[in-house]
C-alpha cells in the first residue's frame, strides 16, 4: 500500500560555508538528491528542492580568527563559491539560501521560542570551562590538552585526533584555552536541553517499527543510537556567532548550530515561497507531502532522531518519510580531507575539464557510496568516460543521428513493416521504465544508471544487428524503419538519462530538435513523428587521454609529498630578545673524527674544527647518522655553550640540527664552501 503524495519536499544537507565543495559532497548528497528531484519533475510532480549553506558553528569562528577576518567574511566567501559550484554542476535547487539570512534568524528563533513556551525544553545550569583572559566560555574546539586515553598532546575538547576517542573538555589533562593560552577555569552557565529521552519510545516505534524500509545503513545507525538510550541534548551555546537564544537572560548565548541548521530547510522554503508568491506551509505541514532528507552518514542522528524530535515537539510539522543517507566517498584509496587538501575540488575540476560536468556526475553516480564507502580513482574516471560514455552512449546517439542526416537529410523517415527483431527490440524498450523507476524509488541510483546505460546498449545492439549501412545498398525501405526505431531509442535515452546527465540530455534534445519529454513517454516507440527535422549532430563526449589523467594523479602525488613534508610544524616558542639571541656564538665548523659513545644508542663523540680550536662535542645524532658518514661534514656549532659532562665526556658546545616531526635529523650546513669559524647569525 504505497501512499500517494501530492507534493514532495526534498532537502539536501546544508554544507558548512567554511570551505569549497568537493567530489565527496557531490557523490554523497547532491547528485543523488538531484537525480531524484529531476526524476520527480519529469514525472510532473510538485516538488520543491531546498538547499543552502550552513553558516554557523565553531569551525567558522576558528577559521575567521586564524585569518584575522570576521565569521561573516568567511561565510560570504564560501557561500558564493559553493553556490556557484552547485549551479555549474546542474544541481537544480529551487532555492539555495543561507542560515545567516534574516528569514532564518526569525524562523529559527521562533521555533526555539515555541518549544520553550510549550515547556518542551529543559533549563539546566552546569559547569563549563571559561577563559578568564578572553572573558568567554570555551567551545569544545577552543580547548586543547593531553588525551586521557593515549597521552597525545593537542587533543581537542571534543576529540583526540591522534587516537580518535570522543572526549568532553573535562576529560582533558592540562587543558589550555586556544584563545589566550591560559588554563581555563570551571564556571557555571545556563543552557537549554532537548529531552530526547522523552521521545525514545516514540522514535523506536516510528523508525524501528514503521520505517523498516529505510536504507540498511541508516536504519542500523538509528537502531544503535536507540538501543544505547537517548540523553537530553544541549541546544544552546555560549558563543557570539549564531542565532541568539530568544529568551530573557540568554545574553551571549546562541542556538547550537545543529539546532538551527535543519530549521534552515524551513527558512529557505519560506524564502522561496516569498519570492515566488507561494504558500510554504503545505510543503512542511501537510500530511500529503513526502519529506525527504538527503544526507551523508555523519548527519544521520541529527536528521533521524534530533530534528524529528524537534519537529514533533513543535507540533505543526510533518516528519520525514525517508532519510536516504549515503556512506563516504574516498579518493584514490584515502579518506577525502580538507585539511590535507586530499580532494578533487569542484571549481578546480571544471578548470581542468571544462564542459565535462556530466562525466563527473556519471562517474560519481556509478560509484555512489550507497551502502558502503566507495573509492574514486582517476583511472576509473577515464575508463568510464572512454569505454562507457564515449563508446556506448555517445557512439549510439552519434550513429543514429549521423545516419539520419546522411540518408534522409535529417528528416525522420516513416516506420514501415516490423520484423520480429524490431518487435523484440521495441518490447525490450518497453521494460526500461519500470526497471529504472523501481530502482530510483528505492534510492538505488547506481542500479538505475546501469539500466539507463543498458538502453544505450540496446540501441547499439540494434544498429549492429540490423546493419543499415549495408542494407541501404539493397533495401532502402527497410532502412527507413531501422532509422526510425533508432531515433525513437535515442529520444528514449534523452528521457532515461535526464536525471543523471542533464547537460547531455539537453544536447540530445538539441540534436533531435525536440522538447523535454515526460517520464511516462519512456518506452514509447513514437516520440518523434515521421517527417520531423532533426538538427546537425555533434559529439556528446570525447576521449580523455592518458596525459590528462597523469596530470591529475601527479597533482595528488604532489599533495601527498607536500603533506608529508610539512606535516604540522611545532608551535612557535616564546618571544626572545635580540640581545639574548646575539649572546649565542654560532660558527661554521668541520667534523674531523667521530665514534659511538659506548653503551648508548643516540650519542656520537665528535672532534670538531671550529676555526678557533679543535674540540670535543657529544652529539645525540647516532640514530640518524653513522660515524663514518659524518666525518668531513660542514656543520654549525654553538661554541659558547657552557661545557656539559655527558656519559663521562666533557662536551664543549652543541652541533645544530634540524628535526622533522618523525624525529629525523639533518645538519645545518653552509651551502657555500665557507672557512671554519665563520659566524652564524
Ligand atoms: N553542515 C554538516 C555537514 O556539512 C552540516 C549539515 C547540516 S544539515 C542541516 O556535514
Ligand atoms: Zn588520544
Amino acid at each position: 500500500m504505497t501512499k500517494e503524495f501530492k507534493r514532495y519536499t526534498v532537502t539536501s544537507a546544508l554544507p558548512y560555508a567554511n570551505g569549497p565543495v568537493h567530489i565527496g559532497h557531490l557523490a554523497g548528497v547532491y547528485v543523488p538528491a538531484d537525480i531524484y528531484v529531476r526524476y520527480l519533475r519529469e514525472k510532473g510532480k510538485d516538488v520543491l528542492f531546498v538547499g543552502g549553506s550552513d553558516e554557523h558553528g565553531v569551525p567558522i569562528t576558528i577559521k575567521a580568527k586564524n585569518e584575522g577576518v570576521t565569521p561573516q567574511d568567511i561565510v560570504n566567501r564560501y557561500h558564493g563559491i559553493i553556490k556557484k559550484s552547485f549551479e555549474d554542476f546542474g544541481i537544480s535547487f529551487d532555492i539555495y539560501s543561507r542560515t545567516t539570512s534574516e528569514t532564518h534568524k526569525k524562523t529559527a528563533g521562533d521555533f526555539f521560542k515555541k518549544l520553550y513556551d510549550k515547556g518542551k525544553l529543559i533549563e539546566k545550569t552546569s559547569e563549563q570551562y571559561y577563559d578568564q583572559e578572553a572573558k568567554q566560555f570555551l567551545a569544545d574546539r577552543y580547548i586543547v590538552g593531553t588525551c586521557p586515553k593515549c597521552n597525545a598532546d593537542g587533543a581537542y575538547g571534543d576529540q583526540c585526533e591522534a587516537c580518535g576517542t570522543s572526549l568532553s573538555p573535562m576529560d582533558l589533562v592540562n587543558p589550555k584555552s586556544t584563545l589566550s593560552g591560559s588554563a581555563p577555569v570551571k564556571k557555571e552557565t545556563k543552557h537549554w536541553y532537548l529531552p530526547l529521552d522523552k521521545d525514545e519510545e516514540f522514535l523506536k516505534q516510528w523508525i524501528l517499527e514503521e520505517h523498516k524500509e529505510w536504507k540498511a545503513n541508516v536504519y542500523g545507525q538509528c537502531k544503535s543510537w536507540l538501543d544505547a538510550g537517548l540523553q537530553p541534548r544541549a541546544v544552546s551555546r555560549d558563543l557570539n556567532w549564531g542565532v541568539p537564544v530568544p529568551v530573557e537572560g540568554a545574553e551571549g548565548k546562541v542556538l547550537y548550530v545543529w539546532f538551527d541548521a535543519p530549521i534552515g530547510y524551513i527558512s529557505n522554503t519560506i524564502e522561496w515561497a516569498e519570492q515566488n508568491g507561494k504558500d510554504w506551509k503545505p510543503y512542511w505541514q501537510s500530511n500529503d507531502t513526502k519529506l525527504l532528507h538527503f544526507i551523508g552518514k555523519d548527519n544521520i542522528v541529527f536528521h533521524c532522531i534530533i530534528f524529528p524530535s524537534m519537529l514533533k515537539g513543535h507540533g505543526d510539522f510533518i516528519l520525514p518519510d525517508n532519510v536516504p543517507g549515503n556512506e563516504f566517498l574516498n579518493l584514490e584509496n584515502d579518506k577525502i580531507s580538507t585539511s590535507r587538501n586530499w580532494a578533487v575540488w569542484l571549481h578546480e575540476y571544471l578548470v581542468d575539464f571544462p564542459d565535462k560536468q556530466d562525466v563527473l556526475r556519471y562517474t560519481l553516480s556509478a560509484n555512489m557510496p550507497e551502502t558502503k564507502d566507495n573509492d574514486f580513482t582517476w583511472k576509473d574516471f577515464q575508463a568510464r568516460n572512454n569505454s562507457e560514455l564515449v563508446a556506448i552512449l555517445g557512439n549510439f546517439v552519434n550513429r543514429s543521428t549521423v545516419l539520419t542526416q546522411k540518408y534522409y537529410n535529417g528528416k525522420v523517415p516513416v516506420l514501415g513493416e516490423l520484423t520480429n527483431f524490431d518487435k523484440e527490440t521495441l518490447a525490450e524498450l518497453l521494460t526500461f521504465k519500470e526497471k529504472i523507476e523501481s530502482s530510483l524509488e528505492s534510492f538505488r541510483f547506481r542500479e538505475a544508471l546501469k539500466e539507463a546505460m543498458n538502453l544505450a546498449r540496446l540501441g547499439n545492439k540494434y544498429l549492429a544487428d540490423t546493419e543499415p549501412w549495408i542494407v541501404v545498398k539493397t533495401d532502402e525501405k527497410r532502412v527507413e524503419t531501422i532509422m526510425n526505431i533508432s531515433l525513437q531509442i535515442t529520444a528514449n535515452i534523452s528521457i532515461a538519462f535526464e536525471p543523471f546527465l542533464p547537460f547531455t540530455t539537453e544536447k540530445i534534445r538539441t540534436i533531435l530538435n525536440i522538447k523535454k519529454q515526460n517520464w511516462d513517454n519512456l518506452g514509447s516507440p513514437n516520440i518523434i513523428p515521421a517527417g520531423h527535422n532533426i538538427d546537425k549532430p555533434f559529439l556528446l563526449f570525447d576521449r580523455i587521454e592518458d596525459t590528462d589523467i597523469e596530470a591529475q594523479i601527479n597533482k595528488l602525488l604532489a599533495t601527498k609529498e607536500s603533506n608529508a613534508a610539512n606535516c604540522k610544524a611545532a608551535p612557535a616558542k616564546e618571544e626572545c630578545a635580540f640581545d639574548d639571541f646575539m649572546k649565542m656564538d654560532i660558527r661554521t665548523a668541520t667534523i674531523l673524527e667521530a665514534e659511538r659513545v659506548p653503551k648508548t644508542k643516540k650519542l656520537l663523540k665528535l672532534i670538531v674544527d671550529t676555526g678557533i680550536d679543535k674540540r670535543t662535542v657529544v652529539s645525540g645524532i647516532a640514530e640518524s647518522y653513522n660515524p663514518e658518514d659524518v666525518i668531513g661534514k660542514k656543520v654549525s656549532i654553538l661554541i659558547n655553550l657552557a661545557p656539559r659532562n655527558i656519559k663521562g665526556i666533557e662536551s664543549q658546545g652543541m652541533i645544530l640540527m634540524a628535526e622533522n616531526n618523525k624525529g629525523e635529523l639533518s645538519f645545518i650546513s653552509p651551502d657555500k664552501n665557507f672557512p671554519n669559524g665563520s659566524e652564524v647569525r
